[in-house]
């Protein structure tokens, strides 16, 4: 055993665990990390960020992007701050991720020292679990346990406090090898209660969410619901789970979801809820499903015990991870008979029904616009957005057709389209990234194109800029028409503003001149940005402002 910093034995312990990057701004906090990341580099890839937000966004798609946790590292309390973003969005969105959050060295811990905030209390609600290690030697030790946290159950974010001292000490101590970790497999006896029950239906819906999903585990369960004529919705923001042109796919639930779609889950008169743990938006406010006594005979399997009767009381709970759930679902013999094809063929039609375009108010039709993006871009596309409206143009009309293929946050965080686009150039350079921004959501993470430059990284951004922050405003004229405060924007000329960045860039006006402008941005080999001007009145892809606006205003 060799003497070693701190900030080596973290580094080791990192790769040991299989990390193989670090998303980061730098603090002068965890200089030994750094020091000795700069010996690894071969191993061990450290990309900077210009916003915390960004750094701990980009981890957070990686983790999404591969199963294992992302690992971002910022320093004390104003990094800290900021990285806060990306670890609520792995929370919520079950994704696992390690914050590496460097603290005051130890012998000025609770004097307020520079930057000192309490970060354990800080980050204990929005972490899976927050450890402060206050000795080196205790380093190998505590990232392979917070990695098995993150991993473990229902996947999550973990966050460990790194005084800056300890990074600095050297001592000798083994490193931990990475764990075999144990998932949940579900019983035999509720596998058979589950075929018997779904037997029984009459008209049942699979609803498929949550993290913990793999790419075997994703077929399986389309192999499955295909066996069993088993119609399957999408949670939100989940929507790569079933390849959507499965004959088992009948749409996504969430913000954008066909109206069809949610009647159906209304209809069912058995759910079965594998990963989602059947959110307030999957939910829509949980009338769909009613919480606690769903009227649906509920069967919901999940990776934790904790979540199951939580929320919703079911009637078979199956505590599982995805990959054993979905490979014990391909082994149960589906009947001969099924009773629901008529009902699982109908959801089928409605679905495919929904992905055709209503016409679209201006001179640039986003649901055209869709169709022609659709025709140039490959199966294993990688589709970001962040929040706000115009995800419903991507959420309804893009067709997923491989898991992992969306880059969502579940939370409805917004600024996450871009900082998700660069993690997945990072990982794949050769496949197509799409990040979709509305012109609010672009500017909180924006500056993360000097990111892209710095690294080499080149995604393609779509801008839909409508000129406000449009959800918002949307809610305004549904509930106080006319009275619309704080959603009006003043943008920069975003084209301009990319260039400046070294991205090749153009704004698009008009439905003719986006599909020679998207080949361009394909081919432009550096990050490209393509600003939509949007019509304010193209509120959703189903409505405009106006129509909303006269509905509140004759009820008022
Ligand atoms: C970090 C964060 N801040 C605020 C909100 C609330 N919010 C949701 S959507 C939205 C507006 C989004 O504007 P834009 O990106 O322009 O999209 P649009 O709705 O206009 O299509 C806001 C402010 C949020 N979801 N996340
Ligand atoms: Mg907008």
């Amino acid at each position: 055993m060799t003497l070693r910093t701190g900030g080596a034995i973290l580094a080791d312990a990192l790769i040991a665990q299989g990390a193989d990057t670090v998303t980061c701004v730098p603090g002068e906090s965890f200089l030994p990390f750094l020091d000795a990341a700069w010996d690894r580099r071969d191993r061990l890839k450290v990309l900077a960020f210009r916003h915390e937000g960004g750094a701990a966004y980009a981890a957070e798609a990686h983790g999404k992007l591969t199963g294992r946790p992302g690992v971002c590292f910022v320093g004390r309390g104003p990094g800290a701050a900021h990285a806060a973003v990306g670890v609520h969005t792995a929370f919520q969105d079950s994704t696992p991720m390690v914050l590496l959050v460097g603290q005051v060295d130890r012998p000025n811990r609770g004097r307020e020292a520079f930057q000192e905030v309490e970060l354990r209390q800080m980050f204990q609600p929005l972490a899976k679990r927050v450890e402060e290690i206050n000795d080196a030697a205790r380093l190998p030790e505590a990232v392979a346990r917070a990695f098995a946290a993150a991993l473990g159950g229902r996947p999550g974010p973990v966050v460990l406090i790194l005084p800056e001292d300890v990074l600095a000490e050297t001592t000798q101590v083994a490193d931990v090898q990475r764990l075999a970790l144990a998932f949940a497999h579900p019983g035999p006896c509720r596998m058979e209660a589950l075929a018997e029950m779904l037997g029984r239906a009459q008209r049942p819906l699979a609803i498929v969410g949550g993290g913990g999903w793999s790419a075997e585990a994703a077929s399986l369960f389309t192999a499955f619901a295909e066996a069993w004529t088993l119609p399957v919705a999408a949670a939100f923001r989940r929507q790569d789970i079933v390849c959507n042109d499965s004959a088992a796919y009948v749409g996504e639930l969430g913000f954008s979801m066909a109206p069809s779609l949610g009647q159906r889950v209304r209809d069912a008169d058995l759910i079965l809820a594998v990963g989602t743990r059947l959110g307030e938006i999957d939910t829509a406010n949980y009338t769909l499903l009613r919480s606690p006594n769903p009227d649906q005979s509920l069967i919901h399997v999940f990776p934790e015990a904790e979540e199951l009767g939580r929320v919703f009381r079911p009637a078979l709970a199956i505590t599982a991870a995805m990959l054993p759930f979905a490979r014990a679902a391909t082994r149960l013999a589906p009947p001969a008979e099924k009773p629901w094809s008529a009902w699982s063929a109908a959801a089928r039609a409605e679905h495919l029904e929904n992905r055709k375009p209503n016409p679209c108010p201006g001179t640039l039709d986003m649901g055209l616009v869709m169709g022609q993006l659709a025709e140039r871009l490959p199966a294993d596309a990688i589709i970001c957005t962040g929040a706000g409206n115009y995800t419903g143009w991507p959420q309804r009309f893009h067709r997923f057709r491989s898991f992992p293929t969306q880059l969502a946050p579940a939370n409805g965080s917004m600024g996450y389209g871009l900082p998700a686009a660069l993690a997945a150039k990072a990982l794949h350079p050769e496949k197509t990234v799409i990040a979709f921004a509305g012109d609010g959501c672009f500017l909180m993470t924006a500056q993360e194109m000097a990111t892209a430059k710095l690294h080499q990284l080149a995604p393609v951004v779509i801008v839909i800029d409508n000129g406000m922050y449009g959800t918002i405003r949307m809610h305004q004229e549904a509930n106080h028409p006319g009275r619309a405060l704080a959603t009006d924007l003043a943008n920069p000329d975003f084209a301009a503003m990319a260039r400046s960045f070294g991205a090749w860039a153009e704004t698009v006006e008009r439905t003719e001149d986006f599909a020679p402008a998207l080949d361009k941005a394909l081919a432009a080999g550096t990050l490209a940005l393509l600003h939509l001007k949007l019509d304010p009145e193209a509120i959703t892809t189903r409505t405009t402002l106006s129509a909303i606006r006269d509905k509140a205003t004759s009820k008022g």
